[in-house]
């Protein structure tokens, strides 16, 4: 049977599929008449009823009876309770109602949509959800913001598949307020597979180790999830996925060691262990700016690698700047923006704080704020001083040192730095024995790169 509506199909309280049928229903709404109780019968195991329509009955409950399945795709609007009381009831709705839902002893409740309330599993109910992708591409049956997930004493789980399954972490139900109880201790899996069940977090999860044919070969290279988007040197790069592949890039599940990090972005260090041959949330943070630079993972005790491409590592500058050059004058204020990047304004366009210039026994005293080594990469900042203005004599300076506490005289110039985040406290002191007929004149020369 096939039945399309152009309305409202208003059922007296029971629909009823039966003798072996493939039945749909599809368009518009499905309701009861004055929030009534829709029954929903396919009572033999053969039967299946899909129904796209939206069911609409308000406050009235839906009861799923008899040994046949029930699948629901529409974007359901009532919000009365929800029974599995027998067979199958398939969820693939992407915005479910608001209904709590219970699967009483012997129903099964699947899908790969969204339930809007709570979920109960009663004693003997039953789950079963079809994995035919990898891991990383199954969709699981989701509850919505703060729903629970209950599972009141022993529950079956039964995994289907089509083909496509590989090794890996499916994530069967997430459901975002909790799970209480247990997973299901009765785990029916389809022949030759392998795996374990358990509750990680909100989520109940199926860490499948073989799908059968012996399971993934040995470790043959490392896969890195996609590094898009231009970095900037000193900011980390968040939440890689490393994933232990065979060489038929199925997830090589024993691998449970470490790797070192390399590549030509001045990456180092060690990672976490694998888990399942699967490592997420990995962060690394670029040292060297560049283009086309990669980061690599090496095991050290196979020699196995992967790598990724970097397509752009910008310096700080760059990324403060946004394009602007470091000799220019963007906002027209008198300061350059590589010496108002140094001195830590906002941007290009933000105000700037001044040195504050005063005297002491002759001597000519800068106090201000500098961005620290690893805020500004590889520019500097130079103290330099002249009794001409550099006309008969030549500037003369010192680079600010990222040393804290006092240090120099360097080419007359001495300085105190206190260390901070993302800027150093400078006091520089340029000597009066810098001086020619009375006369001492001091400047900061922002320098882009030594
Ligand atoms: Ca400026």
């Amino acid at each position: 049977m096939s039945w399309t509506s152009t309305g409202i199909l208003t059922v007296p309280g029971i629909l009823k599929s039966g003798g072996g049928a493939q039945s749909t229903i599809s368009g518009a709404n499905l309701t009861t008449a004055a929030n009534a109780e829709l029954v929903i019968r396919t009572d033999n195991a053969s039967d299946s009823l899909a129904i796209s329509s939206n069911l609409t009955q308000g406050s009235g409950a839906l009861t799923k009876s008899g040994a046949g399945s029930l699948t629901l795709s529409g974007t359901n609007s009532y919000t009365g309770a929800t029974f599995v009381n027998a067979g199958k009831l398939l969820v693939n709705s992407t915005s479910a109602n608001n209904s709590a839902v219970t699967v009483k002893p012997g129903a099964t409740l699947g899908g790969t949509g969204t339930l809007g309330g709570n979920a109960t599993v009663q004693v003997d109910g039953k789950l079963e959800f079809s994995l035919s992708t990898a891991a990383g591409s199954h969709d699981p049956l989701d509850l919505a913001a703060t729903r629970t997930l209950t599972f009141s004493g022993a529950s079956t789980l039964t995994i289907t598949s089509s083909g496509g399954a590989s090794p890996g972490l499916y994530t069967l139900v997430s459901a975002p307020g909790g799970i209480t109880g247990s997973a299901p201790s009765t785990v029916n899996l389809p022949g030759g597979w392998t795996g374990t069940t358990s509750i990680v977090g909100n989520d109940l999860v199926l860490n499948v180790t073989s799908t059968g044919g012996g399971g993934p070969g040995p470790l043959d290279h490392f896969a890195i999830s996609a590094i898009v988007g231009t970095k900037t040197v000193g900011t980390p790069i968040t939440g890689i996925t490393l994933t232990a592949q065979d060489a038929s890039n199925a997830t090589a599940t024993g691998f449970t060691g470490t790797v070192n990090f390399g590549g030509t972005g001045g990456f180092s260090g060690t990672s976490a262990s694998f888990t399942a041959g699967v490592l997420n949330g990995v962060s690394v943070t670029p040292t060297l700016a560049g283009g086309n630079l990669t980061f690599t993972v090496t095991d050290g005790v196979s020699g196995k690698t992967g790598s990724a491409l970097i397509t752009t590592i910008q310096t700080q500058y760059a990324a403060w700047s946004g394009g602007a050059a470091f000799g220019a004058d963007a906002n027209g204020d008198g300061v350059k923006n590589g010496l108002a990047f140094l001195l830590g304004a906002a941007g290009p366009n933000a105000a700037v704080t001044l040195p504050v210039t005063t005297q002491s026994s002759g001597n000519l005293v800068l106090n201000f704020s500098m961005l620290n080594a690893a805020s500004r990469g590889a520019a500097t900042l130079n103290v330099e001083h002249s009794s001409d203005l550099g006309i008969s004599d030549a500037w003369l300076g010192a680079v600010v040192p990222d040393t804290a506490g006092p240090s120099g005289p360097v080419n007359g110039v001495s300085f105190n730095v206190t260390l901070g985040s993302p800027s150093n406290s400078v006091t520089a002191t340029i000597s009066s024995s810098n001086a020619a007929a009375g006369k001492l004149f001091g400047r900061l020369k922002a320098v882009q790169a030594p």
